[in-house]
């Protein structure tokens, strides 16, 4: 398939997607939900990829749902694209493998959205946060509420949504929104070695630990710690899990 707003590139099995719309600081419209719909079944289909990273060409990382294409929406058809990005940012949020946002500078609104159903967050110290949807007279419609309540709490999502403000990377550290910050310069860099590290793990116990706090936060403590025991037992019938233990008694590196 030929993409028009996103790019793709395979380091060493790390998986990287650019969002580029640049022009439009990858403003997130149907084109973009289709692309990623697509890309992401191709990658799940590609064994060479271990890890996924989203970033953004230019000086956004997202800037949100397009405005200009939701310019023209009725009732039925606002409804139906918070749909369609909610679909899609579910696939991300329940992919096998890890993702990994690059957060290189604005993700407001939808590319906040976005940004959150990745499982994990980097910044640059030039990226900025936020839900501004109020501005518009609309609220977040890609599952915005629930995650950044799940995320920071009911307060700071609250206090985010309802008041538009945009964040720094610092704020967005201290309130749990982002796991690490750098400098533009060295973010990807970073980015990519700590994927790196990522990949050298296990990697049915590093699929299987999100598939597990994923499907646990959807369910009770109850039934995520039932779902932990079956799946950390299913581990010891793999040659993955037997290598790990071997490597460590026999103090060598594991082989996987
Ligand atoms: N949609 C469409 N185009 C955009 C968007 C956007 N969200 N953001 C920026 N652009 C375009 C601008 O229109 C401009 O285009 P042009 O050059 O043709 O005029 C170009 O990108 C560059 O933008 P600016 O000139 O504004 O750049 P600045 O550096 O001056 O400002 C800002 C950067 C502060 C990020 C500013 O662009 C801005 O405020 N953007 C909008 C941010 C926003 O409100 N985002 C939330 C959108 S609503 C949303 O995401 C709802 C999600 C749920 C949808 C549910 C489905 C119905």
């Amino acid at each position: 398939m030929d993409y028009k707003v996103l790019k793709f590139d395979n380091q060493d099995g790390i998986g990287i997607i650019t969002l580029n719309r640049p022009e439009a600081l990858n403003a997130l419209n149907s084109t973009f939900f289709a692309e990623m719909d697509k890309m992401l079944d191709a990658i799940a289909k590609d064994i060479s990829v271990k890890i996924v990273v989203i970033t953004g060409e230019g000086k956004a990382f997202a800037a949100g749902a397009d405005i200009a294409e939701m310019s023209q929406m009725n009732e039925q058809q606002g409804y139906d694209f918070s749909q369609v990005g909610q679909n899609v940012f579910n696939k991300i949020e329940n992919f096998k493998l890890p993702v990994i946002a690059a957060v290189n500078g604005f993700s407001l609104g939808g590319g906040c959205e976005l940004a959150m159903s990745c499982d994990i967050r980097i910044a640059s110290t030039k990226a900025k946060f936020g839900q501004p949807e109020v501005n518009l007279g609309l609220i977040p419609g890609y599952a915005g509420t629930q995650r950044l309540a799940r995320l920071c709490g009911a307060g700071n999502a609250l206090y985010l949504i309802l008041s538009a403000e945009m964040i720094d990377a610092t704020e967005a550290l201290r309130i749990g929104l982002v796991q690490r910050v750098y400098e533009p310069e060295i973010l990807m860099e970073k980015v990519l070695e700590f994927a790196k590290n990522i990949i050298s793990k296990g990697n049915i116990a590093v699929q299987t630990s999100k598939k597990v706090i994923r499907q646990g936060l959807a369910n009770n403590f109850e039934c995520g710690s039932k779902l932990e025991s079956e799946n950390f037992g299913k581990l010891f019938g793999t040659k993955e899990t037997t290598e790990g233990i071997s490597a460590f008694l026999e103090k060598r590196k594991p082989n996987w």
